[in-house]
């Protein structure tokens, strides 16, 4: 073997990158800085032998793309779709989510991780992930089960999309919360109601009223309650 050169162009067999260039003819790879791509191009490289007496062959690569862009985090949600705006959710065991990221380069090449974390004052709370990075390859959606989602806790899911190139994104849903139990409260009682000319500039939100069993009013009823909390979802 008496020479070997290399070209890389935008197209199988091109040079228009990279002219056609002698390398060592003892190795069997080489490497070339300095060049101008551009990023989403594809570039192919073409090898050839040439052998003393003028006869050539070549070989070409597969066309690589060049993306240097991280992907693009469009939006992600929790479903089913009926309680995607819905904070306080009474399933502590299962979600639906599903996401959107672009990639203008890699296109559909992306894979996907997700994982659910607690979330603490609009930060990620590392250390509270009930489901860790978990794959799903190329899906934009995942159902998951078995989960044990504490109540009165801010979870998340956060969705990692990575490029072919290993450039990755992360984007997050709303978070939600976990309410299995019913509102407390401490009961409600008919009141008195007091003619208008004494309630008038009494506050019914502050003023505590006498309790009554039956009352001279024929077009009003009042009802005072107290100590209604809920503990998971602060109103
Ligand atoms: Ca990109």
């Amino acid at each position: 073997m008496s020479d070997i050169f290399v070209a890389i162009g935008a197209t199988p067999g091109g040079d228009d990158l990279l002219q056609r260039t002698r390398v060592s003819p003892t190795d069997t790879s080489a490497t070339f800085y300095g060049l101008d791509l551009a990023n989403g191009a594809t570039y192919y490289t073409t090898v050839t032998a040439v052998d003393q007496a003028g006869w050539e062959t070549s070989a070409t690569t597969n066309g690589i793309i060049v993306d240097w862009t991280p992907p693009l985090f469009i939006t992600a949600t929790r479903g089913p779709p009926a309680a995607v705006a819905q904070y306080a959710v009474t399933d502590a065991s299962s979600l639906d989510a599903e996401w959107v990221f672009e990639d203008l380069e890699s296109g559909n090449g992306l894979t996907y991780e997700w994982r659910v974390c607690a979330q603490m004052v609009g930060v990620p709370d590392e250390t509270e992930c009930p489901v860790p990075w978990t794959s799903v390859g190329t899906a934009t959606n995942v159902t998951a089960d078995a989960l044990s989602l504490l109540q009165g806790v801010a979870y998340h899911v956060l969705v990692r999309a990575t490029n072919p190139t290993g450039l990755t994104a992360t984007g997050a849903t709303a978070v939600w919360v976990v309410d299995t139990t019913p509102p407390v409260t401490a009961g409600a009682e008919a009141r008195f109601v007091a003619p208008s000319s004494v309630a008038d500039g009494v506050d019914l939100q502050r003023v505590p009223l006498p309790s009554i069993e039956s009352q001279f009013a024929w077009d009003t009823i009042v009802v005072q309650w107290q100590g209604i909390v809920d503990r998971y979802v602060p109103r």
